[in-house]
């Protein structure tokens, strides 16, 4: 049908859902097209961040190269087939896959994209369990992981995650994170959050930010600590211990409420200032002004970031960051890191969805959060045994770039018997797919901000109801997963009798002619409404929510139900977990290696406002002014190497080399080099024969997978040290169109 463009435009309210930030959008739609996006100003709560990546959407909607139908490769080229095809012909092989080898020879990855869907996660999971497979590779360690585990040892729960309370903060320590481009968001978000630590600052607070580049960030803070990378947890024991010997502490906010004070005492009295301070290369001086002006702050927090957590000691820092909230008595305070119940319980269907403990075959390490490492996954494909990866589904990821060593995930690709993709368009990770399959952009869907509740620095909920309707062939994920389970009888969330229940609910559809009586997300979003908590003594209705397309406020941010929500048996917090203390110990005893003359400079990662980690940079509408990633190397790095701005230049870690344009810059420290991420990755023509679109280099290929933080399972993706040198002038050979 084609549409007319005299139908009269129409105006939807709804929220972004490429970051947490989850802006809300007033979207002009024409016939079924979209035709403008601005801020919703009349949102409550969450469209202050609005940028250039949610304004042009519908650009994403309307990609050329858009996969509309499932496709299935025949030979070198892709046909497209009927969903009954598709089913029926993954769901033999797959079953075939685990009949030779058992339930783990079924392997999936799921990247960031997958967590801002109300019902992708939860049905993928539910397929997963009825096949039973163990091999569950996740985003979170590429990115959070780290706090997952900091979460469960000291809190309990691995969602057990604290908010900002911005507005009443006078002591911002902002640790590996650039809000002025990324917005105030990791596994928490506060909208608007950087305007509105800039707004504090005006009224007298002090903003400290420590990052090895002069971010724009620190360019608007107080104070800028240009740490060594990978060396946070060496600034942060500094400021716990100067804090613990001057007696700064308050005891009293964390006497009753903590266990293993001691212990961490202990850690502390050996630790040596000096020497801490050489590891980070801060002046002590430096270290103790800041440890002082925060512990002395009224109101004060530290927030922490992927520029801490993507390192080889990232959890430990994550771990410090919280202990100097905890010991300044900051958890649940005014001002500090407030913990908001959300409307939802996800601490409990935490608990409920948690399977038993496993360890990988091959590296022998456990999951965190329900996933083992990305850094594990190419040898679980390659590696001949019983619960070989032979069958694989990627769902919204692309790991071969956002990943470490991404030339060895590749090439474990190409061997799978089968490699499924659900995505929009064909990336590089999807170059091998047997089938790539349709999905649906969130403009298409509908979503209940809900798993997220707790996340949100207020009480608040909004429903994302359908703006545009999807191609007619383009399915969302969790319809595909509850086809594969029903095709491949595998029972659904493993339990008993839902599968028939799932067959029921459709049967009855189909007989009565109404399609809403189909089991799917509307169901748990109106079970998770009429569930949820009360404010004010009253529970919201889903009429309520529904009349609200703006979104609503459902309560003041309350302080108090921290203590009540913390897992631990003994209700406290566990300030000086074990693990922790023996890591933090093994790398005090370690020396600090000396840059190596082989690889001089360590390789560290920005974002871009209008980047979306490795998508989005092909869409028209973004990146006008230089569609490419460029290595920015300080000028007296540079003048010792021979290198001028736009020359081109070979970076190389033991692991690979990479070809791209130098820029001089002086926001990084010395010896700190800049490649953002998310760049060289293919865009495929699998409905044509174009050659793929490709723009800039991917920096993770230059990344060692096994360089890991061991308890977290996080690559060291921004500490790797490389080299580089400049060639004769020509444009850069790799990742370049
Ligand atoms: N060196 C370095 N590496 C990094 C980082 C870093 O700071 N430095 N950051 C890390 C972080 S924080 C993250 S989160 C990861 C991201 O890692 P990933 O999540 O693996 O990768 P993305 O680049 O986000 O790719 C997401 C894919 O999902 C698709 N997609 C988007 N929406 C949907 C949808 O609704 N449904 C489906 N089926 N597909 C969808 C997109 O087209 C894209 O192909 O990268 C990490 N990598
Ligand atoms: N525009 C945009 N916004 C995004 C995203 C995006 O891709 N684009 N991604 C979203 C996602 S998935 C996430 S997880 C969040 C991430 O949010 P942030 O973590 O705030 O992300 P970045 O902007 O990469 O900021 C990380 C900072 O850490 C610094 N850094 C690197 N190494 C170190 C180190 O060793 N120590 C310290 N102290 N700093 C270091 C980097 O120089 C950088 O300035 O952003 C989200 N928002
Ligand atoms: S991508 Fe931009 S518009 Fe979308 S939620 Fe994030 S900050 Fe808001
Ligand atoms: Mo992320």
């Amino acid at each position: 049908m084609t549409e007319s463009f005299a139908e009269p435009a129409r105006v939807a309210y709804t929220f972004c859902r490429y970051c947490p930030a989850a802006c809300g959008l007033k979207v002009t739609v024409q016939g079924n097209r979209v035709t403008k996006i601005v801020p919703d100003k009349r949102n409550p709560h969450s469209w202050r961040d609005f940028c250039g990546k949610g304004r042009t959407a519908n650009r994403l909607v309307e990609h050329p190269r858009r996969i509309t139908a499932p496709m299935r490769r025949v030979g070198d080229r892709y046909v497209e087939a009927s969903w009954d095809e598709a089913i029926a012909d993954i769901a033999a092989r797959m079953n075939a896959a685990i009949a030779r080898g058992g339930p783990d020879a079924v392997g999936v990855y799921y990247g960031n994209p997958a967590g801002f869907s109300s019902s992708n996660l939860v049905f993928m999971n539910g397929w997963l369990d009825g096949i039973g497979t163990n091999n569950r590779y996740a985003v979170g360690s590429v990115d959070q992981n780290s706090v997952h585990v900091v979460a469960e040892a000291m809190y309990g729960s691995t969602l057990m995650v604290l908010t900002s309370d911005i507005d009443r903060c006078d002591y911002f320590l902002l640790v590996g994170a650039n809000p002025a481009v990324s917005a105030w968001n990791w596994l928490e978000s506060a909208p608007g959050g950087w305007g509105r630590a800039q707004r504090r600052r005006r009224d007298g607070a002090t903003v400290v930010v420590v990052d090895p580049v002069r971010t724009v960030s620190a360019d608007d803070a107080d104070i800028h600590l240009a740490v060594r990378p990978g060396q946070d947890w060496a600034l942060l024991l500094a400021m716990v211990a100067i804090i613990l010997d001057e007696g700064l502490d308050d005891r009293s906010a964390h006497a009753d409420l903590v266990t293993g004070f001691p212990q961490l005492r202990e850690l502390v009295a050996e630790a040596d200032l000096a020497d801490l301070a050489a590891r980070c290369d801060i002046p002590l001086d430096r270290i103790r002004e800041v440890a002082r002006g925060f512990a002395a702050a009224p109101r004060a927090m530290v927030v922490t970031r992927t520029g801490l957590s993507l390192h080889a000691a990232g959890t430990i820092a994550e771990w410090l960051g919280h202990v100097l909230n905890v010991i300044t008595g900051r958890i649940d305070q005014p001002g500090g890191r407030r913990f908001e119940p959300g409307y939802i319980d996800t601490l409990r269907l935490a608990d409920l969805a948690g399977g038993a403990p496993h360890l990988s075959r091959v590296a022998g390490r456990g999951m965190v959060a329900g996933a083992h490492a990305l850094a594990e996954l190419p040898a679980e494909i390659t590696t001949p045994g019983r619960g070989q990866i032979r069958a694989m589904l990627i769902n919204s990821g692309n790991p071969v770039v956002s990943g470490p060593d991404g030339a060895a995930l590749d090439a474990a690709l190409a061997e799978l018997d089968l490699l499924v993709v659900v995505d929009f368009v064909q990336r590089e990770s999807h170059r091998h797919a047997h089938w790539l399959l349709p999905a649906v952009h969130w403009l298409e869907r509908d979503d209940l901000l809900a798993l997220t509740s707790g996340l949100h620095d207020q009480p608040y909920v909004q429903f994302g109801a359908q703006v545009v309707r999807p191609p007619e062939q383009a399915r969302e994920e969790w319809r595909i997963f509850l086809d594969l389970a029903l095709a491949m009888r595998a029972p659904l969330f493993g339990a008993r009798g839902v599968n028939t229940f799932m067959r029921a609910t459709r049967a009855a559809a189909r007989l009565l002619r109404k399609p809403g009586i189909a089991f799917g997300p509307h169901w748990i979003h109106r079970l998770m409404i009429a569930t949820s908590r009360k404010y004010d003594g009253k529970r919201v209705t889903w009429r309520k929510v529904t009349e609200n397309p703006h979104g609503l406020i459902l309560g003041p941010r309350e302080y108090g139900h921290f203590r009540a929500a913390l897992r631990t048996p003994d209700k406290r917090i566990a300030l000086a977990p074990p693990q922790f203390l023996a890591r933090t110990r093994e790398l005090l005893a370690r020396r600090p290696s000396a840059p190596s003359p082989e690889f001089p400079f360590l390789l560290g990662n920005q974002r871009r406002r209008h980047s979306m980690n490795s998508w989005l940079n092909e869409l028209p509408g973004l990146h006008n002014s230089g569609k490419s990633n460029d290595i920015a190397i300080h000028p007296d790095d540079a003048a010792a190497l021979g290198i001028a701005t736009g020359d081109t230049v070979r970076v190389y870690s033991p692991t690979a080399s990479i070809e791209l344009r130098a820029r001089l810059d002086d926001r990084p420290r010395r010896g700190v080099v800049i490649i953002d991420h998310g760049w060289g990755s293919r865009i495929f023509d699998p409905h044509g024969q174009q050659p793929p679109l490709s723009y800039g280099a991917n920096r993770n290929l230059l990344v060692d997978a096994t360089d890991l933080d061991p308890l977290s399972q996080t690559s060291a993706l921004n500490a790797v040290h490389v080299n580089v040198e400049p060639l004769p002038s020509r444009a850069p050979t790799v990742g370049t169109r």
